[in-house]
């Protein structure tokens, strides 16, 4: 038995490798804006890069932290209001990044636990077509980090 399940381990093991080299997408400087007062509402932003060799799309987000996570664009409207609009998926061509900042495309993430706040860390799952689900830890900040 002892042999058969290191074997089964290995398998496992070079199927997720297997996996993760076809796929590689990166995500980097992930952040989601501390809200202020008792707003329950927040916006979060990242970059996510597809460095592998097939087109992705990225489906949907979410996290434990809120009731609901959007990917939301900006444009401006008639009366010059800026608008914010839920897009359904974001496509990410093979070699590109696209990149969540202040005052662009954002997440945004409402009914926010109220544990929420500066100096925390949340955890957001991103589902995408082909890569799968990948989780990535964000840190809830009044700037982004580094800046
Ligand atoms: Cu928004």
């Amino acid at each position: 038995m002892r042999a058969l399940r290191i074997w089964v381990c290995g398998v496992a093991l070079f199927w997720s490798t297997a996996v993760a080299a076809r796929s590689q997408i990166e995500i980097t400087d992930a952040w989601v804006r501390a809200p202020i007062g008792q707003v329950n509402v927040a916006a979060g932003y990242l970059t996510i890069f597809n460095g592998g060799d097939r087109d992705d799309v990225l489906l949907g987000v979410e996290t434990e932290a809120a009731a609901r996570t959007e990917v939301h664009t900006v444009s401006e409207g008639a009366n010059g209001m800026m608008r914010m609009r839920p897009v359904p998926a974001v496509p990410l061509p093979s070699g590109t990044s696209v990149t969540l900042a202040p005052g662009g495309t954002h997440l945004m993430l409402t009914g926010l636990d109220e544990a929420v706040e500066d100096g925390t860390d949340l955890m957001l799952r991103l589902t995408f077509q082909h890569a799968g689900t990948i989780e990535v830890v964000v840190p809830v900040a009044r700037r982004a980090p580094g800046s």
